[in-house]
């Protein structure tokens, strides 16, 4: 991890606070967060939560998310968490929309990999290993969008957490 440098006012040092997140690599809502750190080679410090033995429900992960969600992001004092759960109901339509878009761009916001493609990242990893992955596969746009997107080095380094 990368502390604050010595040369600098003790009053920067805020600024420059060290990055936690509070997650576990099973978890799509963590890989998200870590994939997007790893991208922009961002520094952070990974705090294991261990779902099997609900950690995520007790004390002190409880304080960081009181939905008793992973992850956590905490940065010096702000700590972040989201609670929008998304809706995969009408998958198939959706991924109609995406093979339509993606014969017109590269990626889904265009000709540049961007949060838009990361985003989907740990629901295509879960689904590529379910039959719904036949959804995928009926796609060629799509199908070459995944096999692009899920060789990026960043998402390599997210699955490789869940093997530490
Ligand atoms: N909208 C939240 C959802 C987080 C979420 O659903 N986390 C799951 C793991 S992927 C979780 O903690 N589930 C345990 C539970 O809901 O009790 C986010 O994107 O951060």
């Amino acid at each position: 991890m990368t502390r604050a440098a010595s040369h600098l006012p003790p009053h920067k040092c805020a600024a420059m606070a060290a990055i936690n997140v509070h997650g576990s690599p099973f978890s799509t809502a963590s890989q998200r967060v870590f994939a997007t750190l790893y991208e922009k080679d961002v520094d952070f410090e990974f705090v294991n939560v261990d779902m099997r033995s609900g950690e995520h429900k007790k004390e002190p992960f409880i304080s960081l998310n009181p939905f008793g969600q992973v992850p956590a992001y905490q940065e010096g004092d702000l700590t972040l968490f989201a609670a929008v759960e998304a809706n995969e109901a009408k998958l198939s339509k959706v991924l109609d929309v995406y093979e339509t878009r993606l014969s017109k761009s590269k990626y889904l916001g265009g000709d540049q990999f961007t949060l838009v493609d990361l985003h989907h990242l740990p629901n295509i990893q879960v689904l590529n290993g379910t039959p719904t992955k036949k959804l995928f596969d009926s796609r060629p746009k799509l199908s070459a969008w995944i096999a692009d997107v899920t060789a990026r080095p960043a998402w390599s380094k997210v699955l490789a957490m869940q093997k530490q």
